[in-house]
């Protein structure tokens, strides 16, 4: 296999890819892995909900949006201090990269933008790294959140362009690249992936990953998410995707993306440890867990920091520190 950093993929050959016998597939996505990575290094990340629900968004998956009826209660802005005390916590538990979410449909500029950037400077200057997903972006809003020191941008493609309006109907796919557009003419780096579980084929997972492939240069971070099925939302019935499917779009993604660091994202609690060992293997290299069992919102469970502790022991494996690139610059 050749080992080129490529953009120019045809979506036929990354459905080669996906197709392969399982085991030649995982065999081929841990040599590349350890082409480009340490493969003992999993870099631990924490999520913080710096603003939940109420979102007037209609991604069919989402306990946040204001749509539907969920078991999440609507929370304000939370206070810098709050933030700032979650991330501590987490550096002290081997975290290295915080991401901030916010149930917006896009960022306004007004305070509460203000107020973001500022818990960006104070966490970045804790030395984590710190990622935002705050929805759209204008190319102005990016360079703001450049010049407080933003490390990451997460804007998901979540599924291919064909099935995006059977899952939202509030934005388009072209909405979605243009913010990654824009966050891409700065120095933050680009966090983008998608679903399984929505309910698309496999060509409209080969899709997402043929977009995202052939961006120039690639997002440097690709969660790779499993529904988390949420009562109340329109994807409440939705089958589990097996845990082979999984497995596939790791690896397919790492192979097709050999530097980004590929994340198992939500869904990983309901996964056993040999089967997030079988997603190590295939080249995931990243986790997210946390102290409260929850990712975002009490919908989505997440390993604790204990649990996943014993478990990177268990495989050998070591957490990644933060990367030294551009911290603290202009913050
Ligand atoms: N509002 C922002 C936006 O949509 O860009 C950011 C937050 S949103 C929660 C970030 C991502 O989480 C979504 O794009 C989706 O991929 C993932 N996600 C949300 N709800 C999920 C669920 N129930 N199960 C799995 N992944 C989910
Ligand atoms: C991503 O791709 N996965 C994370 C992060 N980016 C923001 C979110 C996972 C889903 C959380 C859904 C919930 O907790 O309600
Ligand atoms: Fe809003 Fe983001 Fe949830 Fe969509 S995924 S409803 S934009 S919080």
């Amino acid at each position: 296999m050749s080992l080129e950093i490529r953009s120019d993929w045809q979506e036929a050959e990354i459905r080669a890819i996906y197709d392969m016998p399982l085991l030649e597939l995982v065999y081929q996505a841990a040599s590349v892995h350890r082409q480009y990575h340490d493969p003992r290094k999993i870099q631990v990340c924490k999520l913080i909900s710096i603003k939940t629900g109420g979102c007037p968004e209609d991604c069919s998956y989402c306990a946040q949006s204001s749509r539907y009826k969920t078991e999440v209660k609507p929370q304000a802005l939370l206070e810098k201090e709050t933030v700032v005390s979650i991330a501590q916590k987490a550096k002290e538990m081997g975290v290295s990269r915080v991401c901030m979410g916010a149930a917006w449909r896009e960022v306004r500029d007004n305070s509460q933008f203000e107020e973001v950037l500022e818990m960006v400077k104070d966490v970045t200057s804790m030395g984590l790294e710190v990622c935002c997903t705050l929805g759209m972006l204008s190319a102005n809003q990016a360079k703001r959140l450049e010049a407080a020191g933003l490390y990451a941008y997460n804007h998901n493609l979540d599924t291919s362009q064909e099935y995006y309006s059977t899952i939202i109907t509030t934005r388009t796919y072209s909405d979605r690249l243009n913010t990654i557009e824009n966050v891409r003419q700065t120095n933050v780096t680009v966090c983008s992936g998608g679903i399984l579980g929505l309910g698309e084929s496999v060509d409209d997972r080969v899709g997402m990953l043929h977009t995202l492939a052939n961006l120039h240069p690639h997002p440097e971070s690709v969660p790779i998410n499993i529904l988390s099925q949420v009562p109340g939302t329109p994807l409440e019935n939705q089958p589990d995707v097996s845990i082979w499917e999984v497995v596939r779009m790791i690896a397919t993604a790492r192979i097709t993306m050999p530097t980004s660091d590929v994340r198992l994202s939500a869904g990983r609690a309901r996964l056993s440890k040999v089967e997030q060992a079988f997603c190590f293997m295939a080249g995931a290299n990243s986790i997210f867990s946390s102290d409260d069992n929850k990712m975002l919102t009490v919908t989505t469970p997440c390993p604790d920091y204990n649990a996943d502790r014993e478990m990177l022991n268990l495989l050998g494996l070591e957490t990644r520190p933060p990367s030294k690139r551009e911290l603290g610059v202009g913050g």
